[in-house]
């Protein structure tokens, strides 16, 4: 006998969640518009801690990232969507070699939120004509906690490096969500599968965890080269190595990876200059030069002054004292900040 479904809203799940995959997502999941008291309070120990660094716009927003009915009161139902970025090749491969950038794997094909709006865009036109309701889209940059969502609409766990798991496809999922007036009811959270595992806090190379679950973002390599404005703090230069933008570590070594398959987008395909770029390449960029490499890129958000600072540091790591006459070049740049990188690039290969 079929199980009881009140007002059929298991079925109508079921039905979004088969044009979702149809459209090309790679996880799904449902939940009520509502999270625990934990996540505000997860959130306040962060933000209290100072851990979220320069990112005020975490703290400025942070009653509607823990509660989406403070974001939307009409919204009822989330729709949890993950999209696949899984790397072809082991990122971690080239951190090896001195002489190459390393960039992450999120950034070295085309903005994945152009991809993921245009296909949550998508779904929401096709639920909107299927089933009457209100909706708003959302991806990354909204206050959104999108991985306690995630968690609970049941598409994976967050896993002690605080990014969300899944048991298909490891760490390797971007998120984005619909939010709906509709009631859908809601799949099972899923658990906590990490078990007794501490692969990515012990490979994190700045220790940026102060325990599992809980991110010291000032710490971590991702903030410092993307989001961190100003000088990067002396005691983090070294331990970055040849890392320009992003880091993968953490999540490359989780053993859950191995139920992971390689994405299928034609738009995250990397483009061959960003893969293993060589460090001697960048370090002429202009900003006009900067921009044209970079468009249509996430890289292009940070801008060439902070990229080239980030080049500066790696170039400082590396050893190779053929590049001199390319930090030396840029102890005099107009900006402050990338100046003074270089002039500690030059004193580390000297
Ligand atoms: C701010 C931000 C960052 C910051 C801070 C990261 C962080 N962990 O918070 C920085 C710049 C460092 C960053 C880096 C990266 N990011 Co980011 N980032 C975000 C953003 C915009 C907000 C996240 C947030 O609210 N952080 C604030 C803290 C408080 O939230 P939290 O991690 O959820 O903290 C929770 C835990 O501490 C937990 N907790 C505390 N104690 C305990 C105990 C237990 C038992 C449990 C279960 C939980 C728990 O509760 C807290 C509240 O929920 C989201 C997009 C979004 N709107 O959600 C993307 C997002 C999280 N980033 C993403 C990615 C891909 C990355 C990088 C991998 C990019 C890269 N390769 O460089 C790295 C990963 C670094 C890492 N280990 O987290 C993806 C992650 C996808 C996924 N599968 O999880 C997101 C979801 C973007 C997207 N739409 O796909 N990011
Ligand atoms: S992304 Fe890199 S620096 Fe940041 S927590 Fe993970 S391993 Fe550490
Ligand atoms: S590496 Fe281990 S501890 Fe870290 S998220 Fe994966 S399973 Fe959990």
């Amino acid at each position: 006998m079929a199980a009881a479904d009140p007002g059929g809203v298991a079925a109508q799940r079921d039905i979004i969640r088969a044009e979702a995959f149809r459209l090309g997502f790679d996880a799904v999941g449902f939940c009520r518009a509502a999270l625990g008291p934990e996540v505000r309070a997860r959130m306040a120990d962060f933000l209290a801690a100072g851990m979220h660094g320069q990112m005020g716009w975490l703290e400025d927003r942070a009653e509607q990232r823990a509660h989406p009915q403070a974001l939307w009161p009409e919204a009822v139902s989330v729709v949890s969507l993950g999209l696949n970025y899984g790397p072809e090749h082991d990122p971690l491969e080239v951190l090896q070699a001195r002489d190459r950038a390393a960039i992450s794997v999120y950034a070295q094909g085309r903005d994945y939120h152009d991809l993921l709006k245009r296909r949550l865009k998508a779904l929401a036109r096709w639920m909107i004509a299927a089933f009457p309701q209100d909706l708003k889209v959302f991806v990354d940059t909204a206050p959104v906690a999108e991985k306690p969502l995630a968690q609970t609409a049941g598409i994976g766990w967050q896993g002690k490096h605080t990014n969300l798991v899944s048991r298909e496809h490891g760490s390797w999922l971007f998120l984005g969500e619909i939010f709906t007036t509709l009631d859908l009811g809601a799949d099972a959270a899923e658990v906590d599968h990490c078990g007794s595992c501490s692969r990515c806090l012990d490979i994190c190379p700045t220790h940026a965890f102060p325990a599992p679950y809980r991110l010291d973002a000032r710490r971590c390599i991702s903030y410092l080269t993307i989001e961190h404005r100003g000088p990067i703090p002396e005691e983090f230069r070294a331990a970055m190595g040849n890392r320009i933008y992003g880091c993968d570590d953490c999540l490359a070594v989780c053993p859950w990876n191995k139920f992971a398959s390689a994405h299928s987008e034609p738009e995250f395909a990397p483009r061959a200059a960003l893969t293993a770029p060589k460090l001697a390449e960048f370090a002429t960029l202009d900003d006009a030069g900067f921009r044209a490499l970079f468009s249509g890129s996430p890289i292009k958000r940070i801008g060439r002054d902070r990229f080239i600072r980030n080049l500066c540091i790696a170039i400082g790591n590396s050893d190779i004292a053929a590049l001199l006459p390319q930090v030396q070049s840029l102890c005099e740049d107009a900006d402050p900040v990338v100046a003074e990188a270089a002039r500690w690039a030059v004193e580390r290969l000297r």
